[in-house]
């Protein structure tokens, strides 16, 4: 086997290199290799300074997180930090790509840093539920100052070379050959007679904190760290670093590390980070398929999704024509499209001269004829079939050989749209989130005549306008929406029961969900639901599924955008409305349902198990590949907090057993409609097994 890291001497320094392929993970024999270089070094007296450099694309970009579910392994990382920090001749750490995580801890315990302009420094372990647990949170304060390095390590956004060396975690930019850039580095130390400088030495000094310093990051941080464990041990450990000795403080860093990496919100994380990477994967399509070359894009139906479709091409600079059926509603999409980049130029978020090359990539036309030389076509028209029919004749008619004809459908069967084209091969579902300037799922549908090149291009194409594309195949809402209508079916069903619909939004707010499901329902307009309901053939034979919804729709309540919905709204504030309980209480009445007193647990059960019972059928059905794809689906498009995992990561830690319990429970109270598990559930809870294996 090849070493992993590796001992050579320049004249007199020595270049203690890693090789640990893809990205110099930490992993036990990396660690074990580290000890045994420094140990030699430390016993060179040919070497009189060490550079610590690596192979390949980057620097160790952190600890090796496929080994945090195994016990610990020594020599433990804050023991080889702290061993190359007690050396008694310099080392440079010579950084190139990302330093990330255990990767800049180790580098902050060689006693200088070197990195080429183009590297990224950062300690990004908060993304994955942990906390910088090699002496990261005691040593990044005392070099970029304690507000710079909270901000670092609660973001977890790593910092480019030139911003890290302003603020002194860098010694020096290197140009040119980073390796012979470090080795001169190293040997001017010696020639200078400059020897080890410990960061764990710098004088951290609280006095020299504003009074209230740590209660007011606290609250600054409140909104956007909500419901995570890992942000608020973060600011411990930096308490712990102004108020404690060194060495006690690691101890603190250590014990709440430890909290950290065992608790459920920490593996439910890093089971997205690996489930973010797994999701590219199609095993049945070649890694070598072809790709077609997307150079011009066209948006059919300029409405507030159209809208925000074309935004994402014109932000990476692909041209994109928008194409609508009248002036009218030509001008209202380019009106809505402008209003969407004012926005963040008026916050300095984005400069105006970025906002005009967008607009400027962004044609506007009426005629079907200008498409003809669009290598992908988006539909994102009204949802019903006849208007789709309509829209892909046309496209096939127009559309050069070799198009993607694409459609935004959110549950409608690609297959039939398909099937108004003389080339179903070419025909895929390209599903966005609204609002599809923001949110970064793509559920990419493929039918049943896809062709791999078509299916290989969108998933690359996903990753170039920077969104997340999840590969799924054709039946009535796809993965996520299929899912979510039992969701909102229950927290519906537990409006005619009596439960206010306040009080299931707080419980799922409380859950972690950005938002209740009412509040969604409103947001996204009953209407729409409505309007779903009709075209799903095969909706639940239950006259009380919804009811509320319709009820609703048919008294002109369509949700937020009416001023009322489920809740009434005062601005954007909802506000409960006894008018809407009422008109629950005399549908129950008329339908026979009973009022039923819920705990808080039963709402989470009822909204979250209702969900992940379908998704056990999506599995068994083969329209989502992998358990970990549904939860990247939850978890990017449905604000579902990344502490959770997504629903299918929630299950297992739940436990599929007493998913199904329950399951039973409400199987008892409401019959085999909704509340039979699934086979694949029912079979993975006997065997003691979970969805993400
Ligand atoms: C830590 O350091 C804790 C310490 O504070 C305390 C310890 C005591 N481990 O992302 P890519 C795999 S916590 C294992 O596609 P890119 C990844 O799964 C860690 N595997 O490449 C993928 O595998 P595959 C703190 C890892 O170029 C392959 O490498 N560090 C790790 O787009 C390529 O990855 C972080 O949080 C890992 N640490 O991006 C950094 N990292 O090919 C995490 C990657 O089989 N990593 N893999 O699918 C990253 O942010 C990105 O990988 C990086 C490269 C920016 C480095």
């Amino acid at each position: 086997m090849p070493e992993v890291v590796s001992y050579a001497l320049d004249g007199d320094i020595a270049v203690i290199t890693v090789d640990n392929p893809p990205v110099n993970a930490l992993s036990l024999p990396v660690r074990r290799g580290l000890a045994a270089c420094f140990e030699r070094f430390a016993g060179d007296a040919s070497a009189k300074a060490a550079v610590l450099i690596c192979s390949g694309r980057t620097f160790i970009a952190g600890a090796d997180i496929t080994e945090f579910d195994k016990p610990i392994e020594e020599p433990w990382l804050p023991k080889v930090v702290h061993y190359i920090e007690d050396l008694a001749k310099p080392v440079v750490a010579a950084i190139h790509g990302t330093a990330l995580g255990g990767g800049l801890e180790t580098a902050m315990g060689c006693h200088y840093r070197v990195a080429v302009a183009a590297a990224q420094v950062g300690l990004p372990e908060v993304s994955l539920g942990l906390l910088p647990g090699a002496t990261g949170t005691q040593r990044l304060p005392r070099l970029a100052g304690v507000e710079a390095a909270l901000n670092a390590m609660i973001s977890g956004r790593p910092m480019p070379a030139k911003v890290a060396h302003e603020k002194g975690v860098l010694d020096a930019i290197i140009d040119g050959d980073l390796k012979a850039g470090a080795v001169a580095f190293a040997r001017d130390l010696v020639k200078a007679g400059k020897g080890p400088r410990k960061v764990r030495e710098i004088a951290l000094d609280a006095a020299s904190l504003p009074a209230g310093f740590f209660s007011d990051y606290r609250k600054s941080i409140a909104r956007e760290t909500r419901g995570f464990f890992a942000p608020e041990q973060i600011i411990k450990c930096v308490e712990a670093a102004v108020s404690l000795p060194y060495d006690q403080a690691v101890k603190r860093e250590n014990e709440l590390f430890m909290q950290c990496m065992t608790s459920p919100q920490s593996r439910a994380q890093r089971h997205l980070f690996f489930a973010e990477r797994e999701v590219s994967k199609v095993p049945d399509v070649p890694k070598d398929t072809a790709l077609r070359p997307i150079h011009q894009v066209a948006v059919v139906g300029g409405g507030t999704m159209g809208g925000g479709i074309a935004m994402n091409f014109a932000n990476v600079g692909i041209p994109v024509i928008l194409k609508e059926i009248n002036q009218e509603a030509l001008d209202r999409g380019m009106a809505i499209i402008r209003g969407n980049y004012e926005g963040p130029v008026k916050k300095g978020r984005m400069s105006q001269e970025a906002m005009d090359k967008c607009m400027a990539l962004i044609t506007p036309t009426l005629d079907y004829k200008d498409l003809g030389n669009a290598d992908l076509v988006i539909e994102a028209v009204f949802e019903t079939m006849a208007v789709k029919e309509i829209v892909f004749k046309e496209l096939d008619a127009v559309c050069k050989q070799g198009a993607i004809l694409a459609s935004n459908t959110s549950t409608l069967n690609v297959d039939e749209i398909a099937a108004f084209t003389r080339r179903p091969e070419d025909v895929i579902g390209l599903h966005f989130f609204a609002p599809a300037n923001v949110m970064t799922l793509l559920e990419i549908v493929r039918g049943a005549k896809t062709s791999n090149e078509v299916i290989a291009t969108s998933m690359a194409l996903a990753k170039t306008i920077r969104k997340i594309g999840v590969l799924v195949r054709v039946c009535f809402g796809f993965v996520g929406n299929r899912m979510f209508f039992p969701y909102v079916r229950e927290a519906q069903r537990m409006m005619l029961e009596g439960v206010p619909p306040e009080r299931v939004d707080r419980v799922a707010f409380e859950w972690g969900m950005a938002m209740g499901p009412h509040g969604v329902s409103d947001l996204s307009g009953l209407d729409v639901f409505d309007k779903l309901n009709k075209e799903w053939k095969d909706k639940p034979n239950d006259p009380a599924y919804c009811r509320m919804i319709h009820a609703l729709v048919e008294k002109g309540r369509l949700g937020q955008k009416s001023g009322a919905g489920i809740y009434k709204y005062e601005g954007r504030t909802p506000v409960p409305d006894p008018e809407v309980t009422a008109l629950a209480k005399a549908e129950a009445e008329r339908l026979g349902v009973q009022q039923v007193e819920v705990s808080d647990e039963e709402i989470i059960e009822r909204l979250l198990f209702a969900m992940i019972n379908e998704g056990a059928l999506i599995l068994d059905e083969g329209i989502a590949m992998r358990a970990s794809d549904i939860d990247v689906v939850f978890c990017h498009g449905y604000g579902m907090p990344r502490h959770r995992g997504g629903p299918m990561k929630y299950a297992d830690e739940v436990g599929l057993a007493k998913v199904v319990a329950a399951m039973e429970k409400y199987r008892a109270r409401y019959g085999d409609l909704y509340w039979t598990p699934a086979p694949l559930l029912a079979r993975l809870a006997k065997e003691g097994k979970t969805f993400n294996g």
